[in-house]
């Protein structure tokens, strides 16, 4: 396979990976819709592939894609994000203990919490904007720390390099969840992670047709610790998902790019206006952390956070209102979505903690399509505005 490390990212997004098919010269790397090969003689196999869970060929190629677009030696695909973060845990053993953020994707924290430790690994959440509170959540047994940023839903940026350092120092192992950012905007491995998870699910599928997840890591015996998880525990993706993926991936610049554009828009449309009382987005300067997000990212991505001005009751008029924006779980597509973390992606979060971290009745997410942004634009205005009209009594 050819090597297009030298290249740069358009580049390796469209070629990495693939070449044309040897038997048919078709460019397209075909989707392998087989489960098994043929044999020679026992245990003598013609190719590198023996039984699709261990090995795809339509998979391989996604996977040096993936890779090549971390700049990563290795990638490693699963049938989901959630599967993708269950094969890093699947890293531990029992005793052992794991950091993560404290407002860390729902799923995320229900895998920690309901899943594993019941296996004996236990956790400390942590705000990883406090560096001081992540020194002090260590203990002898600590062996992952697990760090979302941007962080899902409250875009809470955090400082790759300097917790890859504090890592270090306690021989503990570094992943980082890179699904807000993609590696068009950041690369956490340049920054001292260990390994890069993604949901491939989001801005990397781009299209909301598939569910998917990858890891991608530069350690060859921790790809072969992965690799090996990832066949016996089995939960990779189909061929045909994994050729969805790779066409996706060669657009992702210039999806990203226009992601960045428009929500950089909408997002200062919404600071500016009377029914929103507060937007999070690390592109504006009164992000609390968007010197870190200038520093470690190439851009700020589709995701908004905002609080609205009233309660639960606004909150529902606006959602069942706004036309462009389809109010469902997930992200990073080409067409807008809109959502209400506390009853749909964070549920799986206690109460108490959910109203700590401000995922309130009146916080909003917003993933920004890449409709012409005039039209997302005027669908929040118009929306927005009938919620200033006092109700006829
Ligand atoms: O849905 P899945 O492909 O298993 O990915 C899980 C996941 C992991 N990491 C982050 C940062 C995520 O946002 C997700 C999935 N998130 C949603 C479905 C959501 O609407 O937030």
């Amino acid at each position: 396979m050819s090597d297009y490390s030298s290249f740069r990212f358009a580049t390796r997004a469209i070629h990495a990976g693939q070449t044309p098919d040897p038997v048919t010269g078709a460019i397209m790397t075909p989707v392998y819709q087989s489960s098994t090969y043929a044999q020679s003689s026992p245990g003598v196999i013609k190719g590198n592939y023996d039984y699709s869970r261990s090995a795809n060929p339509t998979r391989t190629a996604l996977e040096a894609n993936l890779a090549s677009l971390e700049k990563a030696q290795h990638g490693i695909c699963f049938a989901s994000g959630c599967a993708a973060l269950s094969a890093v845990i699947h890293l531990l053993n029992q005793g052992d203990h794991v950091i993560f953020n404290d407002d860390v994707y729902g799923g995320s924290f229900r895998l920690f919490d309901q899943i594993f430790q019941r296996y004996g690994i236990s956790y400390t959440q942590v705000d990883m904007t406090d560096l001081t509170a992540l020194k002090q959540a260590f203990t002898p047994a600590t062996r992952l720390v697990w760090l979302e940023t941007p962080t899902n839903p409250t875009l809470k940026i955090a400082d790759i390099t300097a917790i890859a350092e504090i890592a270090r120092q306690h021989q503990t192992m570094l992943a980082v969840d890179n699904t807000f950012a993609t590696p068009w905007l950041q690369n956490p491995l340049e920054l001292g992670a260990d390994i890069v998870c993604h949901s491939t699910t989001k801005y990397m599928g781009g299209h909301s047709d598939i569910i998917g997840g990858a890891l991608m890591v530069n350690d060859s015996s921790l790809s072969e610790r992965l690799h090996y998880i990832q066949n016996a525990v089995g939960a990779i993706p189909a061929p045909m998902d994994c050729f969805l993926l790779l066409r996706s991936t060669k657009t992702l610049h210039i999806r990203m790019q226009r992601h960045c554009e428009n929500a950089m828009i909408i997002a200062q449309f919404l600071e500016n206006h009377s029914a929103v009382e507060q937007v999070i987005y690390p592109g504006l300067t009164s992000h609390p952390q968007h010197a870190t997000a200038l520093k470690q990212m190439r851009g700020f991505g589709g995701m908004i956070a905002c609080y609205l001005k009233g309660n639960i009751k606004i909150s529902r008029q606006f959602l069942e209102n706004i036309r462009l924006f389809s109010l469902a779980e997930s992200l990073g597509g080409v067409e807008s979505l809109i959502e209400h973390p506390a009853i749909m992606t964070h549920a799986s979060i206690p109460d108490l903690q959910r109203k700590k971290l401000g995922i309130s009745d009146n916080f909003i997410r917003l993933s920004v399509g890449i409709e012409d942004v005039e039209d997302l634009r005027e669908d929040l205005d118009q929306t927005l505005n009938r919620l200033l009209i006092p109700p006829s009594s």
